[in-house]
């Protein structure tokens, strides 16, 4: 969860801090795991240690981690965090090997499948089926969560299931592990080294153990509702007050936390995350630009919002006009609280699928209008080819990641409209097509 936006920046700043090479006994049974210790390189770097000598990590086998871990865990000890803590999470480690890393990244489902390929597979029958008898299970929980916090039931079950199908799967790989292995290469450096701070920090005052870190996902998240540290430090929640935020093993801690956490980001009680809109026929899609107008505004202008329950007056909320397939797919209107699910993960598709589930999970029925199913989509070079080619003709999609966005469909909207097209600034092969002709045009 939180923060999932994959822009790695390289935020690595040369800490200028030179650490006496010394050796050391290693201390009895902290060891790496013998079957995934990479074997040693030749010659071995020297163990490091802090001045004063008061870490001994074995070497990892590769110079440029143990560096940066050497300087890490003296930039940890000078933040105020404990040596046993650091040397308890910091020690064993051995990087994850950067092509499976990259991997792991690179097939992120929010930005390789279509968006309906993606809400098909998040809003399956057998998630909804599940999650309505998880609802049902443990319907006291979700009636003290609904008490306290703002939003509804169904959109806290939704990411449970979205997160690790209702607690089902909570992963297993080592936080710190993935954590440091980004640090160490210079990958959202700051960010990965401040939740391993944040897992000391949660060690340290009891709340988790060092062993409860060795469940998470590739991306280090944690618990049935995926938190990374320093959310569940901000955000979690001891929802059975027996003294822990377990939101590895306890249902109510982790479900609490999730509605915590959304409530903090200012979920609006009693609205809608989205509503199915109806565009009218020769509708302007330039008008699904991002802007914000009133529902009033919006049903002046011909769109039929698909009402299925009242949220009481929804005239004079603002909402944008989302069309995840342009002028072939469902449209919605996006109110404030389609936002706050982003806080959890930064992707249109993530908080559609959540908003979708959720709504099924309540019992509401499906879009009216469904996903199309004969576009071929782009395949991320050729959506790198696409924003290269609007860059070009100064359309400004952004930078050229392959990631269809906001910018990038904005950009294509506005040359959409420059050719006379229909402009939904939806990402077909044809179009691709058109914005590489035009921008190898000779100028003039
Ligand atoms: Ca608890």
């Amino acid at each position: 969860m939180t923060i999932r936006t994959w822009q790695w920046s390289l935020a690595g700043v040369a800490m200028g801090i030179t650490l006496a090479a010394c050796g050391g006994t290693r201390m009895a049974g902290a060891g790496p795991d013998p079957a995934t210790q990479a074997p040693p390189s030749s010659p071995a770097p020297p163990l490091t240690s802090a001045p004063g000598g008061a870490f001994d990590f074995a070497s990892s086998g590769d110079a440029q981690f143990d560096s940066w871990r050497a300087q890490f865990a003296s930039k940890a000890s000078a933040a105020g965090r404990r040596t046993q803590d650091i040397q308890v999470v910091l020690d064993g480690l051995v990087p994850v090997e950067a092509t499976a890393q990259a991997q792991s990244f690179d097939n992120q489902a929010e930005f390789v499948k279509p968006i309906w390929d993606y809400a098909r597979t998040a809003v399956s029958p057998t998630r909804i089926t599940n999650g309505q008898a998880k609802l049902a299970q443990n319907a006291q929980i979700f009636d003290a969560i609904e008490a306290s916090y703002a939003p509804p039931r169904e959109i806290i079950a939704a990411i449970w299931g979205m997160e690790t199908s209702y607690g089902g799967f909570i992963g297993t790989d080592d936080a710190p592990r993935v954590l440091a292995s980004q640090a160490a290469v210079g990958r959202r450096k700051d960010f990965n080294e401040t939740e391993l701070m944040a897992i000391m920090r949660l060690i340290e005052d009891g709340s988790a153990t060092r062993d409860q870190f060795r469940k998470a996902s590739f991306a280090g998240a944690l618990g049935q509702t995926q938190f990374m540290p320093s959310s569940i430090i901000a955000y979690g929640r001891d929802f059975d007050r027996d003294g822990k935020k377990d939101l590895w093993t306890n249902a109510g801690d982790a479900l609490a936390s999730a509605a915590n956490y959304l409530s903090g980001f200012g979920w609006k009680e009693n609205q809608p995350w989205a509503l199915e809109a109806v565009t009218p026929e020769g509708f302007d899609y330039a008008n699904g630009d991002g802007r914000k107008l009133s529902v009033a505004a919006w049903k002046a202008m011909g769109i039929s919002p698909v009402t299925p329950e009242t949220f009481g007056s929804i005239d004079p909320l603002s909402a944008e006009l989302f069309l995840p397939a342009g002028s072939y797919g469902p449209a919605f209107l996006l109110f404030d609280n389609f936002f706050v699910i982003k806080r959890y993960n930064n992707a249109d598709s993530y908080a559609l699928a959540i908003g979708l589930l959720a709504d099924r999970l309540a019992g509401r029925a499906e879009m009216t209008r469904p996903w199309p199913s004969e576009i071929q989509m782009l395949t991320q070079q050729q959506a790198k080819d696409l924003q290269a080619g609007l860059n070009r003709l100064g359309f400004s999609a952004g930078s050229v990641d392959g990631i269809i966005g906001r910018g990038t469909r904005g950009a294509l909207q506005k040359f959409q409209a420059s050719k006379g097209l229909v402009a939904d600034g939806f990402p077909t092969l044809p179009m691709l097509e058109q914005v590489q002709l035009a921008a190898n045009a000779p100028p003039g």
